[in-house]
Order: C-alpha cells, then sequence, then structure tokens
C-alpha cells in the first residue's frame, strides 16, 4: 500500500454539500472580453488541444519572451516517471526575470511595489532590482556559494527575499525557502535534509504588530546543521526591538557582505550569469506529505519557468500597468510561482505585503488595493470567509474600482465565499478564476481562463494549457460525469516536480506507483458534464488547514515524541473558516495525567513544527480505535471528531467500548 492511503473517504462537509448543488453560471462581462488576451472558449479549446496534440508548437510559440542561451531540441523526453522538458536548452532563469525587461525599455518599470506592516514602503524598479540581486549573487559567490549548492532562506514577506532566491538563481544554487512560520526544529530538519550551505535570514519580521524573531530561531536550529557555513542577516527591525547575537566566523550582516567589494571574478559572475541546463535544480521546496517526513519536492530550470511564465500570463490576463498582488506567503509554492518567477518573468509590477490582513484592522487589505490600485488580487478562500465574518463595512471603506480580476488558491472555496468575493469585492464586474494546483504540479493546473470560459461557483473550472488531467477509479478507468474518483494527470507536464529531494523512491512510491502510469494527485474529484472539475479535498493522510498543508503523521510524530504521549492520531474536523480543523487524539504514558497537558502540547506542536500547526481541540483517551491488525481507524476519529455518530463497518474493532468512550468524552 503506498504511503498513506489505507483511507479514502472525503469529508462532507455543508460547503460541500452546497457545491454539489450549485448550478449558477457566471460569464466574464463583455468588457473584460474584449480585452482578455484569449476571447472565446472556442479559442481555449483550440489552444488546448494544440498543447497535447503538438507540445513543440505550442511551447515554442508560447515561450518567445523567455531567455534561453542554447535553444532546445526537443519539447520533451519521458521515460515515465524521469521526465525532461526542453531537452537540451541552457539558461539562466533570472535573465528571463530581470535582464531582458531592462533590453526592452521596462526598466523601470516597478518590479516591487512593497509594503511593510507598520506602513513603511519601497517601491524596487526592475534596473533596482536587477541591481540589487547582483550584487547579492557577487557577494554571495564571493561567499564560496557555486552552482549546485544548496542555500536555504527562512525570511519573510520582504523584497530582499525575491532578491535572494533570484541570486541563487543567477548563481546555479539550488534554494530553499522555509516558511518564516516554522519553528527551529523545523527549519533544522529541512536544512539538513538538503545539506544547505548558507542561510540567509533577518533579524525579525513583523505579525500582527509583534516581531518574530527569525534570527534566534535560525541560532537554534544552527546548533545543529553542520552544513552551514555562513549565514546572512537582513535588518529588517533593529537592534532595539529585535537584538540578534552574530557568531564571529559565520554570521554576516547582509548589508555588510553587500558593501564589501567583491572579487572581480565573482562581479563578472553576477553581471554575465552562466546558463544552465534545463533540467539544473532550481528550487527545493519542503511540503507535508503522509509520513512524519517532510518531502523536499524539487523543480527544474527551463519547464518550471514556462510553466509558471504561461500561466500567469493567460490566467491572470496579466499586461504592462497591472498592480498584480498575491497575498501568499513566499514560503509556499504559490509564493514562489505566482509572487516571483512567474510575474517577474511576465515584467509585471507585483505588490509584496508584509504583515497580516487584519493588522491593525479588518481593512488592511482593502486600504492597500485602493493606495496602490492593485488590478488582479490573488488570496486563499480562508481569507475570504475571514472576510465575511468581518463584516462588509470594512471592504466599504475603501475604493476597490482599480480591481478586474480576482483568484482564489489553495483549498475548494465554497459557493458561499465565492459569490461574497464575486459581489462585495470583485464589484460584480470581476472575473474569478479558481485555481488548483499543488507544490509539485509547480504551476497552475485547472482553471476557467478569464475571457474565454464562464465559471461555476466552487468549481476549479477546466484544464490548463498542456495538461491532461481527469478524474479516474483505483485501476485508472476514467470516472463517468459527476462520479466521484482520484484527480490525476495522465501525461507529464513542463513545471512537474522532478523527485523529492535525495528520495526518488518516495517520489515513485507517493505520485507514480499508485494508479499505473499516471500521476496522482492526493485529491479526490469531479468532473461535471460540462467537464468542470470540482476538487473535494486531499484523500490521503493530509490536512489543509486554513489554506496550509499539514500532514496528520507530522503532527503525530511531533506529539510521541513528547514524554508524556503514548499514541496520538491527528485528523481533520470540517470548518467554516478554515475549511478544516486540527483535531487531534492522544493517550498518555502510564504516570502522566491530561490535567495541564493540554497547553504544554500545543506549546510542543509549536516547537517542533510552528505555530501554525496548532490543534484546534486535543482530546485525550485511554486508547485509540483500532482494527484487528492494529491500525488506527482514523476514519471513525474524524467522524468522533465532526461530531457525528461512527459511521460504516466497525466489526474489525479491537475494542468496541473505546469507540463508545471516545464519543461522550468531554474535549
Ligand atoms: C497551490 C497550493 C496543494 C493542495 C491540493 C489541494 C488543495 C489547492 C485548490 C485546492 C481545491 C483549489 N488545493 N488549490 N483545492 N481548489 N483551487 O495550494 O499548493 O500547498 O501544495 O497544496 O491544496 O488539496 O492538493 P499546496
Amino acid at each position: 500500500m503506498p504511503e498513506g492511503l489505507d483511507f479514502v473517504e472525503v469529508p462532507m462537509s455543508d460547503s460541500i454539500e452546497s457545491r454539489l448543488k450549485e448550478d449558477r453560471r457566471f460569464p466574464p462581462s463583455a468588457e473584460f472580453c474584449r480585452h482578455a488576451r484569449i476571447q472565446s472558449h472556442a479559442a481555449y479549446t483550440s489552444l488546448h488541444q494544440l498543447s497535447l496534440e503538438d507540445p513543440e508548437t505550442f511551447w515554442r510559440e508560447h515561450t518567445t519572451d523567455l531567455v534561453f542561451r542554447t535553444p532546445w531540441k526537443k519539447i520533451s523526453e519521458w521515460n515515465l516517471p524521469k521526465a525532461k522538458f526542453f531537452v537540451g536548452a541552457t539558461l539562466n532563469v533570472s535573465e528571463s526575470c530581470l535582464d531582458r525587461h531592462l533590453q526592452t525599455g521596462e526598466a523601470t518599470r516597478a518590479a516591487i511595489v512593497w509594503e511593510g506592516e507598520p506602513g513603511d514602503t519601497r517601491t524596487l524598479t526592475y534596473l533596482e532590482l536587477h541591481r540589487e540581486v547582483v550584487r547579492l549573487t557577487a557577494a554571495l559567490a564571493d561567499l564560496g556559494v557555486k552552482q549546485g549548492d544548496r542555500v536555504a532562506i527562512y525570511m519573510g514577506m520582504v523584497p530582499e527575499t525575491a532578491v535572494a532566491m533570484l541570486a541563487c538563481a543567477r548563481l546555479g544554487a539550488t534554494h530553499s525557502v522555509i516558511f518564516g512560520g516554522f519553528s527551529s526544529d523545523a527549519l533544522r530538519e529541512r536544512i539538513n535534509d538538503c545539506g544547505a550551505k548558507v542561510l540567509l535570514t533577518q533579524d525579525g519580521a513583523w505579525r500582527r504588530g509583534s516581531v518574530v524573531p527569525l534570527k534566534k530561531m535560525a541560532d537554534e536550529a544552527l546548533a545543529k546543521t553542520p552544513s552551514i557555513e555562513k549565514v546572512l542577516v537582513l535588518r529588517r527591525i533593529g537592534h532595539d526591538r529585535c537584538p540578534v547575537t552574530m557568531k564571529e566566523g559565520r554570521d554576516l550582516w547582509w548589508e555588510d557582505a553587500l558593501e564589501r567589494k567583491p572579487s572581480d571574478a565573482s562581479m563578472k559572475l553576477a553581471k554575465h550569469p552562466e546558463a544552465f541546463d534545463a533540467e539544473h535544480p532550481l528550487f527545493i521546496l519542503y511540503t507535508s506529505g503522509s509520513t512524519g517526513k517532510p518531502k523536499g519536492v524539487m523543480h527544474t530550470t527551463a519547464g518550471y519557468l514556462a510553466g509558471v511564465h504561461v500561466s500567469t500570463k493567460y490566467v491572470f490576463d496579466l499586461r504592462a500597468g497591472d498592480v498584480y498582488w498575491c497575498t501568499a506567503d513566499v514560503g509556499w509554492v504559490t509564493g514562489h510561482s505566482y509572487l516571483v518567477y512567474g510575474p517577474l518573468s511576465c515584467g509585471a509590477t507585483v505588490m509584496l505585503y508584509e504583515g497580516a490582513p487584519n493588522f491593525p484592522d479588518w481593512s488592511r487589505f482593502w486600504q492597500l488595493v485602493e493606495k496602490h490600485g492593485v488590478t488582479i488580487l490573488y488570496t486563499a478562500p480562508t481569507a475570504i470567509r475571514a472576510f465575511i465574518r468581518a463584516g462588509d463595512e470594512w471592504p466599504a471603506k475603501h475604493d476597490l474600482s482599480s480591481l478586474r480580476l480576482l483568484g482564489s488558491v489553495g483549498e475548494p472555496i465554497n459557493p458561499e465565499a465565492w459569490t461574497w468575493y464575486h459581489r462585495v469585492i470583485g464589484g460584480g464586474r470581476c472575473p474569478i478564476v479558481d485555481t488548483w494546483w499543488q507544490t509539485e504540479t509547480g504551476s497552475i493546473m485547472l482553471t476557467t481562463l478569464p475571457g474565454a470560459c464562464y465559471s461555476k461557483p466552487g468549481s476549479t473550472g477546466l484544464p490548463f494549457f498542456g495538461v491532461d488531467i481527469a478524474v479516474v477509479k483505483d485501476r485508472g478507468e476514467e470516472c463517468k460525469a459527476n462520479e466521484g474518483g482520484k484527480l490525476v494527470i495522465r501525461q507529464p507536464w513542463p513545471s512537474m516536480a522532478r523527485t523529492l529531494w535525495n528520495d526518488d523512491q518516495r517520489y515513485l512510491d507517493t505520485y507514480w506507483n499508485v494508479i499505473p502510469n499516471v500521476y496522482f494527485t492526493g485529491d479526490g474529484a469531479r468532473r461535471d458534464e460540462d467537464g468542470y472539475f470540482w476538487v473535494v479535498g486531499r484523500i490521503d493522510d493530509v490536512l489543509n488547514v486554513a489554506g496550509h498543508r499539514i500532514g496528520t503523521a507530522e503532527i503525530e510524530s511531533a506529539l510521541v515524541s513528547h514524554p508524556a504521549v503514548a499514541e496520538a492520531a491527528a485528523v481533520g474536523r470540517p470548518d467554516d473558516l478554515k475549511g478544516q480543523a486540527l483535531v487531534v487524539f492522544v493517550t498518555l504514558k502510564q504516570g502522566h495525567e491530561a490535567k495541564d497537558l493540554k497547553s504544554k502540547l500545543v506549546e510542543h506542536i509549536d516547537k517542533e513544527i510552528g505555530k501554525f500547526a496548532r490543534p484546534d481541540a486535543v482530546r485525550f483517551t485511554d486508547s485509540l480505535p483500532k482494527t484487528r491488525s492494529g491500525k488506527i481507524m482514523r476514519r471513525l476519529l474524524k467522524e468522533i471528531a465532526a461530531g457525528n455518530e461512527a459511521k460504516g463497518d466497525t466489526s474489525t474493532l479491537e475494542d468496541l467500548s473505546v469507540l463508545a468512550k471516545l464519543r461522550t468524552d468531554e474535549e
């Protein structure tokens, strides 16, 4: 049995039921269609057909804006599951994102418009961004970073994080951004897994008016990361609010590293970067899987860039003059693909905001939209639901008429949230692109193309170009219209993950050895009679809590590492705000009592993983329901967590009294 597939039923929540009843259609306005890149359903269909039947032509025609130093000889080569794209090409991703715009007269266009949580702002033009990237590239080269080395980035939402990623790309070093919400233990585990040589971090980051002490947390991790030789520290907060300790010989202030005169060789390399093979590893991004160990999803150069470039251009209908805001954190894949590589490769003006949506109050996002004239907003359903709860008076205070397109990502959007987003934020005139994709897919796989297709609230629409996706049964037979099944991708696509870092076997077992000859997404879905996809959610042991992917096994192994815990099981329960909430069931070792332990276990998870993975409920029990073969019966626990009577077959329960006890237990 491949990891994590010992249960496959999908949680039913009210919002899912309302999605099943949903049959409204929202066509794009005539005004939007007139200017859209793709203006009809027929145009979408024929391009999609071309992308699958003649990928060579499709990708040649659609990557003309990207800079290849050596042209590719063949679009792809696959020997499933190993795939190569743009075979024979060489390129440097940072040239497509930066240098080319300087040559096309867009040097003075704003590349990044940044707003800090306290309200400080900075704008970097393409010329300035290029200059910053060149300086950091030279500094990194002088620190000994070379092509193929790994560089860890543990930073917040500041322009330097994008600079750091692009400088690594320019040097050919593989970056691994670790979300700033991760704890020092989680950071250490990821640094050690990828063997990073250098860590880029900052003194601290603003979050809801307080400081997250990133360098201090990094220091704890660095006590046990033998591969790290140097640490660059950006000063974001300053000594008074966030004092840091710098370790002699290892730690360097970012500005000092940049101000030292680089060697001629490094400066030359930074200004005229090398070109790398199309399959050179661009980055590793850790994500949750079905075991306790996070997966280092590895993306390569040309295919990834092509995937994010083309999807940004068409899905967001991006053009000169747009102010594009993706609210995702750069530590997740959405931040990589649709804050940095996609939009910069299109020459867009990207808005970057450091802080929380509700700081100092719930009008913050809308104030930013008005202030910066945001035209495209890409956010997550969990944020939308939180805004709904906060009340319509917050967006009503601001002029949102600059918006022309809205996007949603990260989890299924319920029709209620969709229609609110459409009406209150989009003023009824902005198309909504609900985009389905994953860390592993690199770029958007399912969406309605604005201007070309109508939307159905709650549906993630149709396959993007180059994507052959289907809903199938266990052995791979395609499901009938509206029949639920597993979401799979039947042909490799350019931006797909090439492997899991240092773990080819896990890559095969998780994605390719589940259903014969296809990539298994881990999601359940159905496709309706119009070909629209409705993604229901994960059907493996991965939860989606407020758009964050959390592996139940990660939570469980964190819990059992606490001295008082004997066994633990983590499950999801439907939640109106977060989509899913995390409920853990815990049995204690002899001699320990539940009293006072709840907050200790929550703190323990903060320390092992990070605050974002805090359980919503901790339930203590004498034993967990198990099958006779000793497997924890998660299906039952989910029913109990959701407050439902346990349904289904319980005849294999080791001890039925366990179930009865769990049902009546207080939280
Ligand atoms: C981009 C991103 C991937 C998982 C994915 C699915 C869920 C993402 C969705 C969606 C329904 C959407 N998901 N977008 N479900 N509709 N529009 O979120 O990547 O963090 O790897 O999560 O998120 O379950 O499998 P990642």
